[in-house]
């Protein structure tokens, strides 16, 4: 008899964790998020639905991260990790968010077996299932209804303690290649610091120390990373930590951090007297999967180098790479980008290679990035990777240099593949790639910068009555709906010299937000504004309400 649920434990376990009348949850781009308060019965869910994936996958390893990532600290959420440590694939979605607003346990049992049919899962295959979460103090409360809904689906756990994210999914990967040709490190913590740290000293040896790095943790989870790999690297690379006070309430991502930092395009307060003209630091972000850079000019001006500065500088130096390597030719680099990426980036990038654009979100651009033969993706936001094709990393495996100065290249590009986490964007793993090229290059802040000049640009939000009205396509560059509001937004743009505007609607929050940019920074203010106006007005907003700085 094939194997059947165990309704009985579920059931029991489930009215443990009932779900809340009025709330409608959504596995959105970001796995579910919303105030860690209202989150118990999604856990206990999720811990199910990570057993039947891993059933569905023949048993694999599927990862569970509980974070909100960059939002308010009484904010929590739960994305799942598939094997090879990506995003979970796009079709399950909807499975998490019909298991997650099922009204009753009845009606949750229903929509498990649903689940369970649809995919046809075969229930007598094992679950295996690996957690973790980060420093906010919902944390525990929340890991624990999730371990009701593994134990629930009897799946096999590890937990994972107290990681970043991007710990998290190289975990995973590991995991599920161990004892493969595919292998991709020890599966544990010290695994991934090893992995890395040695690496980068292989890549930076023989280069002058750069100086000391600060880093800002956001009060998060990075902070313990950061601490972590520090006896690795010895005196290979000096960071001056801030911001790491994860235990203290309401300090997560309060005025610092990578979002903090993208958003206000603004030194954190906390720094204010740390860096000197000259001097380069970092953010995270609150689960360590975003990084910015920035410094201080020589007028004492904060200047920033967010994630398309982090692609120029990157790709500029791979591509360096494989040509010193003789292996142009048959190695494709490539870029992926979103709507988001400064226009001044793209330009700049194209000149020199291919680029994509894709809709916002990790998923999107991981999977673009799958198509070239060493492809660079990076968000503005400063979340991004690099991925090696499984042939590229075998041409460099098995290539044969002529010349010692494509062995130097050769040897760069194989501890590349070792520093970079290929499975997600990496704070850590993408601050030890931008140091390699830093002090490969000796740039400071100033000559990394230089690359291009960003276009001065402004992103502001909208509140609207229905969000699902607004439909994009071309990679969310355009509006299809609502109709006719594009073409304004096309006669509005038109009168301002290098501008350019995009409306989306957010897949994280209830809002609309609106970009724009243009030569400058009063233009793309003006135009943003404008733009936002336009969408307040087009949307049953009431003009007699309509915010005054929407002109
Ligand atoms: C999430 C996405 C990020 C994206 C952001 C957009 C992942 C892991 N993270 O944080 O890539 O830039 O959402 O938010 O996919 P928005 O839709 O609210 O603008
Ligand atoms: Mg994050």
């Amino acid at each position: 008899m094939a194997a059947q649920l165990p309704l009985d434990d579920i059931a029991r376990l489930a009215d443990l964790h009932p779900k809340p009348g009025h709330i409608r949850f959504q596995y959105g781009t970001a796995g579910f998020r919303t105030l860690g308060s209202v989150l118990d019965s999604v856990l206990f869910r999720v811990g199910v639905l990570a057993g039947l994936r891993s059933k569905k996958l023949d048993g694999k390893t599927i990862g569970v991260m509980v974070t909100a990532s960059h939002n308010p600290e009484p904010d929590n959420g739960v994305k799942l990790v598939d094997p090879r440590g990506e995003m979970l694939e796009a079709s399950w979605e909807a499975h998490a968010t019909s298991l997650a607003n099922a009204a009753s346990t009845e009606d949750f049992l229903q929509a498990v077996d649903a689940v369970v049919k649809n995919a046809k899962i075969d229930l007598s295959k094992p679950a295996k299932v690996i957690y973790a979460r980060d420093t906010r103090p919902s944390g525990p409360s929340l890991v624990a209804s999730l371990e009701d809904g593994l134990k629930a689906i009897g799946a096999e756990t590890r937990d994972a303690g107290v990681t970043t994210t991007p710990i998290l999914h190289y975990l995973v990967r590991a995991i599920n290649t161990k004892g493969t040709s595919a292998e991709y490190g020890d599966d544990s913590e010290d695994g991934y610091f090893k992995k890395l740290s040695g690496a980068f000293k292989q890549l930076v040896s023989g280069k002058p120390a750069l100086p000391p790095l600060v880093v800002d943790c956001a009060n998060g989870v990075g902070a313990n990373a950061v601490e972590k790999i520090v006896p690795y690297l010895g005196d290979s690379l000096t960071f001056i930590p801030h911001n790491t006070a994860t235990a203290t309430p309401g300090a997560l991502n309060n005025a610092c951090g990578a979002d903090y930092v993208k958003t206000t395009q603004k030194l954190p307060p906390s720094l204010a007297n740390e860096l000197k003209s000259g001097e380069r630091g970092c953010s995270f972000d609150g689960d360590a999967d975003r990084l910015m850079y920035f410094y201080i000019d020589a007028r004492n001006q904060f200047r920033m180098l967010d994630g398309d500065k982090i692609a120029a500088l990157v790709a500029g130096f791979i591509v360096e790479l494989v040509k010193n390597a003789g292996l142009e030719e048959k190695i494709r680099v490539g870029i992926v980008q979103t709507a988001y990426a400064n226009g001044s980036s793209t330009k700049y990038l194209a000149d020199r290679l291919p680029v994509r654009c894709v809709p916002t979100g990790v998923k999107h651009l991981h999977h673009a990035a799958e198509h070239f033969n060493i492809g660079v993706y990076f968000e503005a936001n400063g979340h991004g990777t690099v991925l090696f094709s499984p042939e590229t990393q075998g041409t460099l495996a098995s290539y044969e240099p002529s010349t010692p100065a494509q062995s130097t290249a050769l040897k760069h590009l194989r501890n590349l593949v070792q520093l970079i986490n290929q499975t997600v964007g990496d704070a850590l793993s993408d601050l030890l790639l931008v140091e390699t090229v830093l002090a490969h290059k000796s740039y400071s802040g100033v000559e990394w910068d230089s690359l291009y000049v960003d276009l001065p640009n402004r992103l502001v939000k909208v509140l609207v009555a229905d969000v699902r009205a607004f439909q994009t396509e071309d990679a969310e560059r355009r509006l299809v709906s609502p109709r006719g509001l594009q073409g304004k937004i096309d006669a509005l743009v038109k009168r301002y010299e290098g501008g350019r505007s995009f409306v989306r609607p957010s897949g994280t929050e209830d809002v609309v937000r609106v970009y724009a940019e243009a030569v400058m920074k009063s233009q793309a203010d003006e135009l943003a504004f404008r733009v936002a106006g336009l969408v307040y007005d087009e949307t049953g907003g009431d003009p007699a309400t309509r915010p005054k700085e929407f002109l």
